[in-house]
């Protein structure tokens, strides 16, 4: 990347570039010419530099899960700040920054509890697609565009709010470090923060995509002895087994319920089960694969749209605790960087769950390879 000067002079101009526009569901996104306004107060303008694609953004293209459109997907982003608006404090023209789903804003109910992460500030749960005051800094063709979780990464500029940006070492390689603005986060933190893996134990994780693969990476830093990986595409077994899995098992080729073969596998039922998948049928097999007396299960999938979970209660009477987390219950402004220092000493390797790159023109490309189950993560550069 050529290094750039800031302030730049695009500061407080409206800066038409590229982005990828979601104008319906179920259809290829449009690279488009789009107008990023200048930010706003407590705003933040960043030149994004890379971004995953994730799981989630492929639900919403799919309509399994629903945001306003046209929007801009996106929110596994790296940049740089290009210019900040009145009242920012915590980042500067010229940082490097990730793109964060969940913003910390250190003053609401969730952000001054000590565990709480979901800031009320958020727009990820029941997304509206829009910055707080109601309106939007994207046009596209004379029409407004949605945002997306207050993110929006698949544009060469996007504009969020001050408390949902993550200022990161100025050495990271932001080609690499994109994902750790949502999948590595999401996947490690279920597993080290909202489980609390402990070591000798036995885990299931539901799903070996790039959330998945992250939770394996959590589960074998806290020591867990045995992982088992559970997915319907086998090509996903090679690479799960190089990350820390040690028996992979495809629902498919049993006759009986999968949670009845963990169930057998293990004796007892295991000690943690994860769902990194996001279907009512595998968060309820990760409920009954878990121990029934101590069992951990953590829901991490974005589940279909007004879906609803029903479980028999006496599957929780006997013991068994049923949780749910979001980007793996960090606090997100003040943790998220310290993952990326952790990278950096070679503590979580976040290199092997990027399996393709592409520019960011070829992105309908990069959802190809997720769905057709060919990547872990596809990260777009710009
Ligand atoms: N049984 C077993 N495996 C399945 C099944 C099934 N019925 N259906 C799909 N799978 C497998 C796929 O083959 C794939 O390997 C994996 O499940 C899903 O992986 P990806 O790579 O498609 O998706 P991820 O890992 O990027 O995304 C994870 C979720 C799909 C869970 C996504 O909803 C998510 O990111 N949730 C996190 C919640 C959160 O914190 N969101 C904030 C913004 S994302
Ligand atoms: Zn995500
Ligand atoms: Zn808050």
């Amino acid at each position: 990347m050529k290094q750039a000067k800031f302030p730049m002079e695009t500061a407080g101009k409206v800066i038409t570039c590229r982005a990828a526009i979601a104008w319906t569901i179920n259809a290829p996104l449009c690279i488009e010419e789009v107008e990023v306004d200048p930010p706003k107060a407590g705003e933040v303008r960043i030149k994004i530099i890379s971004s995953g694609i994730c799981g989630s953004d492929n639900h919403i293209l799919e309509g399994k899960t629903k945001t306003p459109l046209p929007a801009i997907l996106g929110h596994e982003g790296a940049g740089v700040v290009e210019s900040i608006g009145e009242g920012v404090s915590s980042v500067k023209p010229g940082d490097k920054v990730l793109t964060i789903t969940v913003p910390q804003c250190r003053k609401c109910d969730s952000c001054l509890h000590a565990k709480g992460n979901c800031c009320l500030k958020a727009d990820v749960i029941y997304p509206v697609g829009l910055m707080l005051d109601g309106t939007t800094r994207f046009t596209c063709r004379g029409m407004k565009v949605h945002n997306l979780f207050g993110t929006s990464t698949f544009t060469e500029y996007t504009v969020m709010h001050e408390i949902s940006v993550a200022k990161i070492d100025d050495a990271a390689p932001l080609e690499k470090v994109c994902i750790l603005a949502c999948g590595v986060p999401t996947g490690y933190g279920a597993a080290v923060n909202t489980a609390q893996v402990t070591p000798g134990s036995t885990c299931v994780v539901f799903g070996l995509g790039g959330v998945g693969s992250a939770v394996v990476l959590g589960c074998r830093a806290a020591g867990a002895a045995r992982i088992i990986g559970i997915d319907i595409n086998e090509r996903k077994f090679a690479r799960a087994k190089a990350l820390g899995v040690t028996d992979c098992l495809n629902p498919r080729n049993f006759k009986k319920p999968i949670q009845q073969v963990v169930v057998e596998m293990t004796g007892v039922g295991a000690d943690f089960t994860f769902e990194a998948i996001g279907t009512i049928e595998t968060m309820v097999a990760a409920l009954e694969s878990c121990n029934l007396s101590y069992g951990v299960c953590v829901i991490i999938g974005v589940s279909p749209t007004g879906s609803q979970l029903s479980v028999d209660p006496m599957k929780l009477v006997s013991g068994r605790t049923l949780k749910g987390c979001l980007l793996g219950e960090y606090k997100t402004r003040d943790h998220i960087p310290l993952l990326v220092e952790d990278y950096m000493k070679k503590k979580i390797d976040v290199n092997s769950l990027i399996t393709h790159s592409l520019p960011f023109v070829k992105i309908n490309e990069g959802f190809e390879l997720l769905r057709s189950g060919q990547c872990i993560r596809c990260v777009l550069i710009f």
